[in-house]
């Protein structure tokens, strides 16, 4: 029997932050869920999919996963880009859990079956200063996790990528109409991230993995030498040492240091990858589920990279879902290549609307039993959260020039 598409719905919510959620229904009355979310960008990936994929989608063959990709790939002028990718990424993944549920079995049954029996995670770790950072990081071993990222303010200046002043939750969108302007300092962000670097790792001692993102901000000279400053540090990675267009650019950095690079999280497909992978020019590769067009994609990308030894490690920030996460991590269990999952977290009301059925324990998660991804969505209690705009912030140089945020 085939089982048929039946309906395509989008739901844009926002329990605390907004999401994206595709559902898929079949004729034999299953229902697949799936993360679109681009930061930002919301409306314009639920537009594409409301508008453009689902009226295709509706009496398509539920079961033939790679056929319907490359259907929305292959099959459209106007292909690539994250608009159109997240797209796809959804419909991809809501089709695995569709898969999953008509067989009674996890996803990453699936994909191969255990390969692990449970995910290193990291999470983020921020303080404006060095002993702010300090007690973030303390509380994060607290609760159990064996790798975590650090970021600090930098002198002079008011707002910083991955922190806060206060006590308040990062959360890099903010809510308004328009993106909030940030101050920007390479000399003073290079001066001074060595000396908290080194600081957290003295207090910390040698085991804790410790990781930090330079958020696209430096050019390859810079970060060549950010790279140098940092390897007494043994960092685990040094994340988006510059923006990711000229990644020829890259050899520069690797010519000069042997500090692990990790790149990845704003790519679309296999191709923005592969002279990165190929030539060998980062260890960690970090495409979200969502955004390089789902599970059948990123398996693609994962084993292009197992052959060249590069690792896969997943973006896992507070703005994609818990769907995303939860392929994620049926995607981690079963590739050989997975090193690592970030885990950022979730505002408190995310969980009134998702329920997951992954889970934490000591520094370690699992995806868990449940056929299909293992995430179920309630659409009433989305409805209590409607969508309000939330944008990125801009960053500027001293002097006014824009600059890579
Ligand atoms: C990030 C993100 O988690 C990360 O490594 O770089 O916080 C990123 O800034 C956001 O996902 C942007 O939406
Ligand atoms: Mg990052």
């Amino acid at each position: 029997m085939t089982r048929v598409i039946d309906a395509v719905d989008v739901i844009v919510s926002s329990p605390g932050r907004n999401f994206v959620t595709l559902k898929i229904t079949t004729s034999d009355g299953l229902v697949g869920w799936g993360d679109a979310t681009l930061n930002g960008r919301e409306l314009s990936v639920a537009s594409y999919l409301r508008d453009h994929l689902a009226p295709a989608l509706v009496g398509r063959d539920a079961d033939r996963i790679e056929d319907t990709w490359n259907y929305f790939y292959r099959g459209v002028y106007w292909r690539r880009g994250p608009v159109a990718m997240a797209s796809i990424g959804a419909i991809d993944m809501a089709l695995w859990d569709i898969k999953g549920k008509a067989a009674g079995v996890p996803v990453y049954q699936l994909l191969g079956g255990a390969v692990r029996d449970r995910i290193l995670t990291y999470t983020h770790a921020t303080g404006w200063d060095v002993p702010e950072l300090l007690d973030s990081v303390a509380e994060r071993r607290v609760q159990g996790y064996r790798a975590v990222r650090v970021q600090s303010g930098v002198p002079g200046l008011d707002k910083v990528y991955g922190v806060t002043k206060g006590a308040a939750v990062y959360e890099p969108a903010g809510r308004g109409v328009g993106p909030a302007e940030e101050v920007w300092d390479t000399s003073a962000y290079l001066r001074h991230a060595p000396v908290v670097l080194e600081a957290v790792r003295e207090a910390v001692g040698p085991e804790l993995k410790l990781l930090h993102d330079v958020h696209h901000r430096l050019n390859p000279i810079e970060a060549a030498r950010l790279g140098k400053a940092l390897e007494p540090v043994d960092l685990f990675w040094l994340e988006d040492v510059t923006p990711a267009e000229n990644q020829m650019l890259l050899r520069a950095v690797r010519q000069h240091t042997t500090i692990p690079l990790a790149i990845g999280e704003v790519f679309n497909t296999v191709w923005d990858a592969q002279q990165l992978i190929t030539e060998r020019l980062i260890d960690y590769i970090r495409v979200a589920v969502v955004h390089a067009g789902g599970i059948s994609h990123l398996r693609k990308i994962f084993a292009l990279a197992e052959v060249f030894q590069v690792k896969a490690a997943p973006h896992g920030p507070s703005d994609v879902s818990p769907i995303n996460m939860s392929a994620s991590l049926h995607l981690g269990l079963s590739t050989t290549n997975f090193a690592i999952q970030e885990f950022m977290g979730y505002p408190a009301q995310v969980g009134e609307v998702f329920h997951s059925s992954y889970r934490y324990d000591d520094g370690y998660l699992h995806p868990g039993d449940e056929p299909g991804l293992g995430i179920e969505f309630d659409e009433a209690a989305a409805a209590r959260f409607p969508y309000s705009p939330a944008y990125l912030p801009i960053a500027r140089d001293l002097d006014g020039t824009m600059k890579d945020w």
